[in-house]
């Protein structure tokens, strides 16, 4: 799937803004056909963001159900002849989407983008309208999981109030969440194209594949350089193109080319569409205790992150991204996982950009009660549908991601009860259509501790063994000495039963900022830096730990409970991204740190 971009062929008209904007909260929009007419009572709500913190209402904050986005556009009379395409980046969970009170589409889940051709529902130089609803109702089906329970108030009249419920971390906005797009391109158009890149020596190889549809008589490539300068080419849909003397991506060092693909019609010499990628040579492999970028031994320095920030919760936001790559390269990190599911396509361009490796997750968090009494690998919970739904989102994700050379690995999902009966033949097909669709990239899984990663029935089948850790946090609270010797055992154990290597994927305390006390107790910020310092100390003593990711790089927003103040504030630095204590610790180690630990 291409992200949609301008080119000399494509035109892309931003719908973002302002939007008409109304919770339906008596459940009453669908059967009402509010698609039919514009909205009564609306407010505004900008796009993207989530809606929940915008308002003073806390029935918005908290509703369970519909809401409703309408706004007016115009398709000038020049895209007539040009295929129109609306593209929502994502909006969580489900999405309906109308044009002048036509079902355009539907689309579940709520972490990637979706499209639609639009050229029979538009009026040109006339206003159309677009409502798009979005339910934001998790349940056993849906990733992540949940279920609503209901109760009566007693009210007068009664009323009903639904609570979402879940397993998982983080705040269930909803909304739109990613920017909503027109796009135009040919009715003869590139539909795709694939790239897989090697190295040999100093010379660099790009494997590709563009697909077209419509008529087609030729297909050009074109390899430039950053320089604008061409360094390879060919006439044809498919083919190895040779770059000797290459510049590779790596890891604080992005190198990328762009591939300019091109169409030609038998209509004539000029090209018909164009598009252009970027491209980033490099190549990745695990081996028994290793990691190898490029051939060469790299060690994973970062942290977790989230899509979070204040006002506009999951909504994209430039500023913000910039500013955590930022932060990133201050704190000397050279990756981190987009921890608990597939971010947006514009934050994995800067990662592309800035030399951040990813491990690209799925939305597969919270598939875990917590409980073995009541296990969810079990029919009635976590069952073939959301095994199906889980398969469409790895294909989505894959086809969304796979020209990324930030993206080094697939996280299949977060801290699934893996240690049920039930999950081996829930997650073998899913790790199987990972594998079977990217050769290129190894496969990764993200256990919730040593032991549950050593009796899991799913671990071996993964490449690389990611690990969750709390030891000193959620049990044995401060005892740093007995944590780091349980951890130590944990890990070995781990290693020794799988012969993988091992990423310390999470560890970390909840830290509010200004709280000091020394020696230090839980929830100061000397706490954290000792809790990550006597983790990662420990992590330098063994050989087959790649990497060492902390929970996590920012403050964020969770459900409301008992653990959580005003969130998790297990961040490195606070919401508004200002760092504490374990940031200039963190700083010092990493910077000092080599990624790139020797050739192999
Ligand atoms: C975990 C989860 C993460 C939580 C974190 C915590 O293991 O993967 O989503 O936020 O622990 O802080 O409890």
């Amino acid at each position: 799937m291409l992200y949609p971009q301008d080119s000399e062929t494509r035109q892309v008209i931003s719908l973002d803004g302002i939007w008409n904007f109304k919770a339906d909260k008596n459940d009453e929009g669908m059967d009402s056909k509010w698609y039919e007419k514009p909205l009564r009572d609306a407010i505004l709500m900008p796009v993207p963001s989530s809606y929940n913190d915008i308002t003073q209402d806390m029935e918005i904050r908290d509703l369970v159900g519909d809401v409703w986005y309408e706004r007016s556009c115009f398709i000038p009379e020049a895209a007539k002849d040009r295929r129109l395409v609306l593209r929502v980046g994502s909006a969580s969970h489900y999405a309906r989407v109308w044009i002048n009170g036509r079902k355009v589409t539907e689309h579940k889940g709520g972490f990637l983008p979706f499209e639609a051709v639009i050229n029979e529902y538009v009026n040109y130089a006339e206003e159309n309208w677009v409502t798009i609803s979005v339910n934001n109702v998790l349940d056993w089906s849906s990733l992540p999981p949940g279920y609503v329970d209901t109760f009566t108030i007693n009210s007068d009249p009664p009323k009903e109030l639904k609570v979402q419920q879940y397993y998982h971390d983080f705040y269930n906005y909803g909304g739109i969440h990613r920017p909503v797009k027109i796009y135009t391109t040919p009715f003869s158009y590139i539909s795709d194209i694939d790239v897989n890149t090697d190295i040999d020596g100093v010379n660099g190889f790009i494997r590709y594949k563009v697909s077209a549809e419509g008529e087609c008589a030729k297909i050009r490539v074109k390899l430039l350089d950053e320089s604008g300068a061409a360094v390879a080419g060919a006439d044809s849909a498919e083919g190895l193109l040779t770059i000797t003397g290459a510049h590779f991506w790596e890891p604080g060092n992005a190198y990328l080319y762009t591939l300019v693909a091109e169409l030609y019609t038998p209509a004539g010499p000029v090209a018909v569409d164009r598009y252009r990628l970027p491209v980033g040579i490099r190549t990745v492999k695990a081996t028994g205790k290793s990691l190898l970028i490029n051939g060469r031994e790299t060690y994973l320095k970062g942290l977790c992150k989230h899509e979070d920030f204040f006002i506009r919760g999951k909504g994209l936001d430039n500023a913000v991204n910039i500013k955590d790559f930022n932060l990133l390269k201050w704190i000397g990190a050279n990756s981190f996982r987009t921890s608990h599911y597939p971010y947006s396509e514009e934050m994995m361009n800067l990662a592309d950009r800035y030399g951040i490796m990813v491990i690209d997750e799925t939305p597969a968090v919270g598939l875990n009660a917590w409980d073995l009494n009541h296990p969810v690998f079990i029919p009635e919970k976590i069952n073939k549908d959301t095994q199906s739904h889980h398969m469409d989102v790895i294909r989505d994700l894959y086809q969304r991601d796979k020209n990324h050379p930030c993206v080094i690995m697939w996280s299949a999902a977060n801290e699934a009860a893996t240690n049920e009966p039930g999950a081996a033949a829930y997650f073998e097909p899913l790790i199987r259509e990972f594998r079977q669709l990217d050769p290129s990239r190894p496969v990764t899984m993200v256990f919730y501790d040593c032991a549950n990663a050593v009796e899991s029935n799913v671990t071996d089948m993964v490449d690389i063994i990611c690990v969750n850790e709390y030891n000193g946090w959620y049990l044995n609270y401060g005892l740093f000495e007995l944590a780091r010797q349980e951890l130590s055992q944990g890990l070995q154990r781990v290693y020794d039963k799988y012969k993988k290597p091992v990423i310390m994927s999470e560890f970390g305390a909840d830290t509010i900022n200004g709280l000091h006390q020394n020696p230090p107790v839980m929830f100061t910020e000397e706490f954290q830096t000792e809790f990550i310092k006597t983790y990662v100390e420990l992590l330098d003593t063994f050989d087959f730990i790649i990497g060492e990711h902390i929970w996590c790089f920012a403050d964020f927003q969770t459900k409301q409970e008992v653990r959580r103040v005003v969130g998790n504030r297990k961040g490195i630095f606070t919401r508004e991204r200002t760092p504490k204590a374990a940031a200039f610790f963190l700083k010092e180690r990493w910077n000092n740190k080599k990624e790139a630990v020797k050739n192999i």
